[in-house]
């Protein structure tokens, strides 16, 4: 893992690795592989522990869990690193920094950062990750923008928010509500970090 021998807690000897695909798919310590025509048997297959629901299901009573396909790919995502939750900054041109991903190795061509609660948008600068083979994109995108503060927003509070755009032109949900669901997965709306600045 990451050009070294891989540790016992991330799966050590053998672990699949199923590219662009949920972390559960990707089980550690391999003891045995079977080929079959059915999905196997199990909670983290066929039960309800990587399925979506609707937001208006709060219960399971009258729903058949194994008829609902489990999740494998994931939907765009991308996250603030830099700056902090809570941080102040001084400067009049924020450096915001992060990374992106998709599922099913759909690479990230855009990310947009916006500081005014998606009024305006600034592009970001892709770095690692951008040059990954066509719907071979396994890795995250690492990106970076410089987002000038207008005077309205100089010595306040506001939050920076960003989202990501995928190969499949895909992008993320503004909002958190309409994508509750039983399990919490999957949520993929845009990152929001509460900053201040200090004149
Ligand atoms: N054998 C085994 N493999 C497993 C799991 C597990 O509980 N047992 N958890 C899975 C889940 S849900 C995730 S998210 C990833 C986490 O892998 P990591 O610890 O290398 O990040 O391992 C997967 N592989
Ligand atoms: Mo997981």
């Amino acid at each position: 893992m990451n050009g070294e021998p891989l540790p016992n807690e991330h799966g050590a000897p053998v672990r699949v690795i199923v590219p662009g695909v949920v972390g559960v798919r990707n089980v550690k310590w391999v003891g045995r592989v079977v080929a079959s025509t059915e999905e196997a048997e199990g909670p983290w297959q066929r039960g309800l522990a990587y399925k979506g629901f609707s937001p208006m299901v709060k219960e399971l009573q009258g729903i058949d869990v194994e008829k609902i396909p489990s999740m494998h790919e994931l939907p765009v995502q991308s996250a603030i690193v830099s700056p902090k939750p809570g941080s102040t900054t001084e400067l009049d041109d924020l450096e915001v920094r992060g990374f992106a991903w998709s599922g099913g190795g759909r690479g990230i061509v855009r990310v947009d950062v916006s500081i005014d609660e998606g009024k305006t948008w600034v592009t970001a600068e892709l770095a690692d990750g951008k040059d990954q083979g066509y719907n071979r994109a396994w890795a995250w995108t690492f990106w970076e923008a410089s987002v000038p503060v207008p005077p309205e927003l100089q010595g306040k509070e506001f939050t920076v928010l960003c989202r990501a755009v995928d190969s499949a032109y895909s992008t993320q949900p503004e909002r958190p509500e309409p994508l509750w669901n039983l399990r919490g997965l999957n949520c993929n709306c845009w990152h929001r970090v509460p900053i201040r600045h200090a004149e």
